[in-house]
This record gives C-alpha cells, sequence and structure tokens, in this order.
C-alpha cells in the first residue's frame, strides 16, 4: 500500500467532532485490539456463488466504489500491510476475499463497483454476486460501505444502499481516506451525509471516520467489530 500523499494534521479537529457520538469506552477499545492482534488467514476468493467458505462465526464484508480504500482498510485493521491487494488501478479486486480473523470474525473484501465507463452494468454485475453472497450468508452481521470523505455518497453507491435497504441487510457507513481533506470539509461532508442516511432504514445512523493512511479511527473500528463478534459469541453459547 502506497498510499496518495495527503493533509495529515487537518483531521485532528475533526476527529473531534466525529467523537461526539458513538464513543466506545477503553474496555471495548482494549478488545478491538485483542481480536485484531489474533492471526489472519486468507480463507478463499470466489469469483461466483458456486464456492463460499463454510463459516459459522460472524461476518463483515467491506463495499463500496472501486478505489474508495476497501482493501487498503483491511489491511490497517488488521496491521497487515499485504493482506488484502490495495492498487493504484481501479478495480483491483475481482472476486470476494474471506479472511479468518482468530476463529472470531470472518472479514469479506468485495469487489467494488463503479469504476467502468458503464458504470449501470458495473453495478448490476456487482449486484448480482453481492446480492447471491448476502442471501447465502445468514451469519453476516454488518456490510461497512464505504465512501471517500471528499467526495460524499455518488447515484452508484445510492443504488446499493438502496438493494441493502430492501434485503434488510445492515450497513454502515464509512469515511475513508480523511487524511485527504480538511476539518471543516470533513465535518461538512459528514452532515450531508447522516441527513441522507436518516432516509435509508438498514443504516446505521453513525459513519465511522477512518483514515488508513494516517490511522484515524481505526482503533475506534476495531472495538466496533469487536462488539458485533462478541454479540454472535453470547448468542452461540446460549443456544
Ligand atoms: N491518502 C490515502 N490513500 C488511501 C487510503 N486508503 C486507500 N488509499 C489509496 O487508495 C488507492 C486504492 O486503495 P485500495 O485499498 O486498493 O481500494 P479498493 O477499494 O480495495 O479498490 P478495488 O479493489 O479496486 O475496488 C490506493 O492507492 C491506496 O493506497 C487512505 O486512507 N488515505
Ligand atoms: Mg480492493
Amino acid at each position: 500500500m502506497s498510499g496518495e500523499g495527503g493533509t495529515a494534521g487537518t483531521q485532528q479537529g475533526a476527529l473531534q467532532a466525529q467523537q461526539s457520538h458513538d464513543d466506545p469506552t477503553p474496555e471495548q477499545i482494549e478488545a478491538g485490539r485483542y481480536l485484531f492482534a489474533q492471526s489472519c488467514i486468507f480463507l478463499g476468493a470466489a469469483a461466483d456463488e458456486s464456492w463460499m467458505p463454510s463459516t459459522s462465526v460472524a461476518e463483515v464484508a467491506f463495499a463500496g466504489r472501486s478505489n474508495v480504500g476497501k482493501s487498503s482498510l483491511v489491511n490497517a485493521l488488521t496491521g497487515r500491510k499485504t493482506l488484502a491487494r490495495t492498487s493504484h488501478t481501479p478495480g483491483r479486486t475481482r472476486q470476494l476475499n474471506f479472511f479468518d480473523l482468530g476463529g472470531r470474525l470472518v472479514l469479506t473484501d468485495l469487489p467494488g463497483y463503479g469504476y467502468a465507463r458503464a458504470a449501470k452494468t458495473d453495478v448490476q454485475r456487482w449486484s448480482a454476486l453481492t446480492e447471491r453472497y448476502l442471501k447465502g450468508r445468514p451469519q453476516l452481521r454488518r456490510v461497512l460501505l464505504l465512501i471517500d470523505a471528499r467526495h460524499g455518497l455518488k447515484d452508484t453507491d445510492r443504488r446499493v444502499m438502496s438493494s441493502l435497504d430492501t434485503a434488510a441487510v445492515s450497513y454502515q457507513i464509512i469515511f475513508t481516506k480523511a487524511d485527504k481533506l480538511t476539518a471543516g470539509a470533513l465535518a461538512k461532508n459528514l452532515e450531508t451525509t447522516e441527513a441522507e442516511l436518516a432516509t435509508h432504514a438498514a443504516a446505521h445512523p453513525n459513519i465511522a471516520v477512518t483514515s488508513a493512511v494516517a490511522g484515524t479511527g481505526i482503533a475506534e473500528l476495531r472495538a466496533a467489530l469487536a462488539a458485533l463478534a462478541e454479540d454472535v459469541a453470547v448468542a452461540r453459547e446460549e443456544q
């Protein structure tokens, strides 16, 4: 991962603004650190629905436009530079890549959408594969829908959000590349996007702000994902 350079240092104020809601406790941060310090193993790649790993632990999927930073975020969370392949070339990840984190959580890096000139066809193809994935994964706890913090929601993102609403798959918007814009611009984009989220039934109301390059929001996101993994583990024990 080489990153795109950036304006690190400007996100501190924006980070403080973001911390007004959804703050994890020190215990939750520690649970996240502990989970993501476990070994992370590549389970395999699925190009179509003919093979998907059979697992029973909680799963989270990383979705979003091509080049938004999905693979980089998987690498930042797990502290590995090359676990998920990143690239300057949009459309690098063409399959669903499954990773097992300590036998407690499965991370799925989805192919990006919206890079082809024929964006509509691209989204349809992406939708066909991911819809099959979404239908066949009852253990999927949440889709992390990554949005470039500089650009906010695009129409292709809105189409994906609508299909997730229809499929009743819980999802959360994750702003990426927070190192690339000023605190003021970030606060404005957060406000606009959160207002729009209110109209989407399956959307988590809060946006997580991250930078895979500067490390912004990574510990907090680890904490949130550890809480999801914990919920499933407790539910299984109670059965
Ligand atoms: N400055 C900056 N660059 C980033 C960040 N995250 C990713 N990038 C860069 O953005 C480009 C795309 O990153 P990837 O992680 O490959 O994006 P992706 O969403 O997996 O892309 P596809 O697999 O093609 O859909 C790479 O050049 C990364 O180095 C970030 O937080 N800050
Ligand atoms: Mg990728």
